[in-house]
């Protein structure tokens, strides 16, 4: 599992080399932007379980065939592991926005998911929209506590999103 500095020294020691400008200027970039990291992070755990509920009725409400019978989210067994899953993105994105890296996504979460998703006829897309939808409520809730730019919001998100539809095909 890797972090922004972490892999920054692990391409550089790869090269032997020591850090030259494009280096400085994303080692400067990660610790500027480490305070709004920080919030968002504070501002995802103090509301998990409202945002995870959140974002699950709203992907619901506009896809209500997954929670009618024949639709994969349907029964509570099948609901509960879907907003579990909504949860496990979450937190493991917030995981990736503290660390500047999506290589903890790669590692944790994506591999092997779509074997997973796919031998169990969960479906991507509806997963994916699931996702974007999580995005949008955090960044509110992250702008809300403060943070006037939440664009390095999205990175963690979109990377899960990027993945998993590609790996569907
Ligand atoms: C931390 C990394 C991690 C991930 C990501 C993970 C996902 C994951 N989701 C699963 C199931 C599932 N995932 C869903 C999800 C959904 N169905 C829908 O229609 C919606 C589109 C979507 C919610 C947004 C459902 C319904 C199941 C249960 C499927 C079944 O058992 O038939 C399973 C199968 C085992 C189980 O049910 O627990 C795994 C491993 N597990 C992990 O350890």
């Amino acid at each position: 599992m890797r972090d922004a500095v972490t892999n920054l020294i692990k391409n550089y020691d790869v090269a032997g080399r020591y850090f030259d400008r494009n280096a400085i200027d994303s080692l400067k970039s990660y610790f500027e932007s480490g305070t709004a990291r920080i919030q968002a992070a504070a501002a995802i755990n103090s509301n998990a379980a409202g945002l995870v509920k959140q974002a699950g009725l709203e992907l619901f409400e506009e896809l209500p065939e997954l929670i009618r019978p024949g639709g994969n989210a349907y029964t509570t067994r099948r609901y509960a592991a879907c907003l579990r899953d909504m949860d496990y993105y979450l937190r493991y994105a917030t995981y990736a926005l503290v660390a500047g890296n999506t290589n903890v996504l790669d590692e944790r979460v994506l591999q092997g998911l779509r074997e997973t998703y796919n031998s169990l006829g969960v479906p991507i897309s509806p997963t994916v929209r699931g996702i974007q939808i999580l995005k949008d409520m955090v960044k509110e809730k992250v702008a809300a506590a403060g943070v006037a730019d939440t664009t390095f919001v999205d990175e963690p998100f979109d990377h899960l999103s990027r993945e998993l539809s590609e790996i569907d095909i």
